[in-house]
């Protein structure tokens, strides 16, 4: 039987143009997929676009155009400019995820992930842009100001969808260890994001209450050392103890914080009783204990953590040592024996920590926990440009998840985009429905799915691009992993993470046999130009800039120039250089040989005027030879 190989560049974002990034990428993708045809296997390279997203609507509303015309006259551009480049792609397959093909399928997908319990909808702070109208993701918020408006970011309550990514947080964790052929770096920025953290939760009676407190440590061989309790101002039981308006203020004193790492502690008139000393220790609400991680509280052992040391200076707490070391090494976080600790003294962290958990199951007032930082994927996005949720609500307020046969909810074209909120949201053409099953008023669901979500699993459609279901189960089986997965090292993270999850989520609703997509992960070098820039700090193309008599000239106003360091291309710092420009003057060959043959391709790659000439030159001597 053939070997079959399975070749895959990160597909584009239609922008408009393809840059040298893409040049680069695809030029590798595409010597690997011509080396495995000529060694005679069967090859998948194709290629699509990446097509829904926000850049679109901004777009449409600057130029008065529509996402969907704008996106579509892109992609035609970008698909000439990489057929001009002769790279070898079966564009039979080609895609794009903003087109009902695509989407409705990813809305079965939606619907099979619901019933499976891996989405779900709850009520989730998010950032607000209060002049905009809508949620902004993280990467949007800059220095607590919206992108775009500049206006301060409100954080809101509101209903979202989520895909349980937690679910496989332990399998997402351990399965990176089978997967060879991925760069280090890469595994360790997903281990890190995962966040596993092995320690225990341990309960504190509240002094002359009933009540208890739970915290989460890692740390609970420093037990002895606790001076304080610190929880959320989310806590739970924080309204047990203080008023409503209590809780306002301060929740408006944490917010008013200039410096978000200064630590405040609310001290409350309630003590906890440490369970291994019997002491009596202080109960604050502290700015710094995180409400979604753990349990919401800590205690503190300000001799052995940073944040417990500064937080006990500045309120004057007790600073007791239980792991040996001179005073003057306090906070001490390494590794030592333990001292002043009766039941444990004398041993090692882990032995103690060993201990300790076994004295607190014993007693049951503890045991041991496992936590990890990676949250459940927040997919909702109040964004008309992006893929429906096949979700209605009835007036009275609850919701129903539509059934495959009522697909594909189809995104209107008519819509009204003025920059501001969800056009969606005011389209009661589209949005107010009669529900078929019931007769009732209903609306849409407005929200549109995070455009991660496209990518999650669009290789699995190139395998069946015009097929009437997602996906064909032997064809997933057969082709899958991806043996080849080009693209940048910017997505080691959110899209290589979130791809995962949805190839594990799918294994396990359709039981396929392939729990990962990317068998080979290969990140490529960036592409990096020299910088210029005028005597005010603005900068300058490199085909503006000229040579004259030693000095750097800006060729259209004769001014000197300044040259900056070397820098990844970006259209920001105008280091760019386009690529067909350079096909017209050097060709298809020179180019695609300077691609990868002036560094290795995971390393960075200089453009550099020599370079792309030197290239040309070999080119024309392989031309002479025959
Ligand atoms: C007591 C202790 C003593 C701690 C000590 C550390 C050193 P990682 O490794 O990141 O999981 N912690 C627990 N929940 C928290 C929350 N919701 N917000 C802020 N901090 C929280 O860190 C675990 C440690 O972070 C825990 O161990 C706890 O402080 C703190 F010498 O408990 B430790």
């Amino acid at each position: 039987m053939k070997q079959k190989t399975y070749v895959l560049e990160m597909f584009p974002y239609p922008s408009g143009n393809i840059h040298m990034g893409h040049v680069r990428n695809y030029v590798i993708g595409d010597i690997c997929a011509r080396y495995h045809k000529l060694k005679g296997e069967e090859v998948i390279h194709p290629m699509g676009w990446d097509a829904f997203g926000l850049p679109a609507e901004n777009a449409a509303i600057q130029f008065k155009t529509h996402p969907q015309d704008w996106t579509n006259s892109n992609i035609d551009n970008m698909k000439s400019q990489l057929q001009r480049l002769d790279l070898d792609l079966d564009w039979n397959r080609e895609l794009a995820t903003c087109s009902q093909d695509y989407y409705r399928h990813q809305q079965e997908l939606f619907i099979d992930l619901y019933h499976a319990g891996l989405a779900y909808k709850k009520d989730a702070l998010v950032n607000w842009d209060p002049v905009d109208q809508t949620v902004l993701a993280n990467e949007q918020v800059i220095d607590g100001k919206g992108w775009r408006t500049g206006a301060t970011v409100e954080q809101k309550t509101l209903s979202q969808w989520f895909f349980k990514i937690t679910h496989y947080a332990e399998e997402l964790l351990s399965d990176l260890e089978n997967l060879t052929l991925w760069p280090e770096k890469v595994k360790v920025m997903q281990r890190n994001w995962i966040g596993k953290s092995v320690g225990a939760e341990i309960e504190f009676d509240l002094h002359e209450t009933n009540k208890k407190v739970k915290i989460f440590t890692t740390r609970p061989d420093t037990i002895y050392g606790a001076s304080f309790i610190a929880i959320s101002i989310n806590h739970k039981i924080v309204s047990d103890l203080i008023d409503e308006s209590e809780v306002i203020k301060i929740k408006k004193r944490f917010n008013e914080v200039e410096n978000d790492k200064e630590k405040i502690g609310i001290p409350l008139s309630f003590n906890c009783i440490n369970p291994i000393t019997n002491e009596s220790i202080p109960l604050y609400i502290a700015n710094f204990v995180l409400d979604n991680y753990g349990e919401g509280a800590i205690f503190g052992c300000p001799a052995h953590d940073e944040r417990d040391f500064e937080f006990a200076k500045k309120y004057k707490l007790p600073i007791k040592k239980v792991v040996e070391c001179n005073d003057d090494q306090l906070p001490y976080t390494g590794e030592g024996t333990i001292i002043n600790s009766p039941l444990l003294n004398g041993l090692k962290k882990n032995q103690a920590i060993s201990k300790i958990i076994e004295y607190f199951e014993n007693k049951k007032i503890g045991n041991k926990s496992v936590n990890y930082k990676i949250r459940d994927w927040g997919v909702s996005r109040q964004r008309y440009w992006g893929c429906p949720i096949p979700v209605i609500y009835y007036e009275d307020g609850t919701y129903r998840v539509l059934d495959k046969e009522e697909l594909p909810v189809i995104l209107p074209y008519d819509v009204k985009l003025e920059g501001k909120g969800n056009a969606l949201l005011n389209n009661d053409k589209w949005r107010k429905i009669i529900c078929p099953k019931t007769n009732k008023t209903a609306f849409r669901e407005t929200d549109t799915l995070d455009t991660f979500v496209d990518s999650s699993w669009y290789y699995i459609r190139f395998l069946n691009n015009h097929l009437d279901e997602p996906f064909s189960k032997e064809d997933v089986n057969k082709y899958l992993p991806v043996d080849k997965y080009i693209g940048g090292i910017e997505h080691a993270i959110l899209h290589l993470l979130y791809s995962r999850f949805f190839m594990k989520a799918l294994r396990d609703i359709y039981k396929l046999d392939v729990g990962e997509p990317f068998k080979q992960l290969f990140t490529q070098g960036m592409i990096t130009h020299k910088t210029y820039r005028t005597n005010n700090n603005e900068w300058v193309m490199p085909t503006n800039v000229a040579l004259i008599d030693g000095n750097l000239i800006h060729q259209k106003t004769k001014e000197r120039l300044i040259e900056g360091p070397t820098e990844k291309m970006s259209k920001s710092k105008k280091n760019v250089i386009e690529p067909n420009e350079i096909l017209d003057s050097f060709g298809i060959d020179a180019t695609r040989i300077f691609m990868i043959s002036d560094s290795p391709p995971d390393r960075e790659l200089e453009w550099t005027d020599e370079g792309i000439q030197s290239s040309k030159n070999l080119i024309n001597r392989l031309d002479r030879y025959f």
